[in-house]
């Protein structure tokens, strides 16, 4: 009987703590949880030196800005607002570290051989070595982006859609230059 009594509080005690526990346990994930996700945004958006905006030019094979100046070094967000309406224009952004002529046949001819599954992005050690950055293929009315450090060097470096036939027409240059600096 005694030994009995003294069990009863015991298991009390220890249903309460853990109640107690849950209760203080549940309660700092959610306070945690929440400011971190809203710090990450705000150290996103403080990284970034630049945002740049590209859109296709109506239901063309082409982008609507086939240039844009960044400044050496600085951390550039992408955004593609892929604005057409054609179900067969899907579009992505592909910038590469030169301005080549014969490089932008290249991406876009690997391209298209690595297929849906791939993203249409080269799948070769040495192709992809002459990609800086790029974006997710989009869908009509899709937006897809990209976060990168431009390079240091001032120079152009061309960008293409590498979605099967378009590179050809959809092409443009981004520039580095010391004169985009803020
Ligand atoms: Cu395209």
């Amino acid at each position: 009987m005694r030994s009995r009594h003294l069990i009863v509080p015991f298991l009390l005690l220890l249903a309460l703590a853990a109640t107690a526990c849950g209760g203080s346990e549940s309660s700092p994930d959610e306070a945690t949880a929440d400011p971190s996700t809203e710090t990450t945004q705000s150290e996103t958006s403080g990284e970034v030196d630049r945002t740049v905006t590209l859109k296709p030019k109506g239901n063309e094979m082409k982008y609507r800005q086939t240039e844009f100046s960044v400044a050496p070094g600085e951390t550039v967000r992408l955004v593609f607002e892929n604005t057409a309406t054609s179900p067969s224009m899907q579009h992505n952004v592909v910038i590469l570290t030169s301005n080549d002529e014969a490089l932008f046949k290249e991406v876009g001819e690997a391209g298209t051989r690595a297929g849906s599954t791939n993203d249409y992005i080269p799948q070769e050690d040495n192709l992809r070595a002459q990609v800086l950055a790029y974006t997710p293929m989009s869908q009509p009315g899709e937006t897809v982006e990209v976060t990168f450090t431009a390079p240091e060097e001032p120079g152009e470096h061309g960008y293409l859609c590498t979605f099967p036939g378009h590179w050809a027409t959809m092409q443009g240059t981004m520039m580095v230059t010391e004169d985009a600096a803020a």
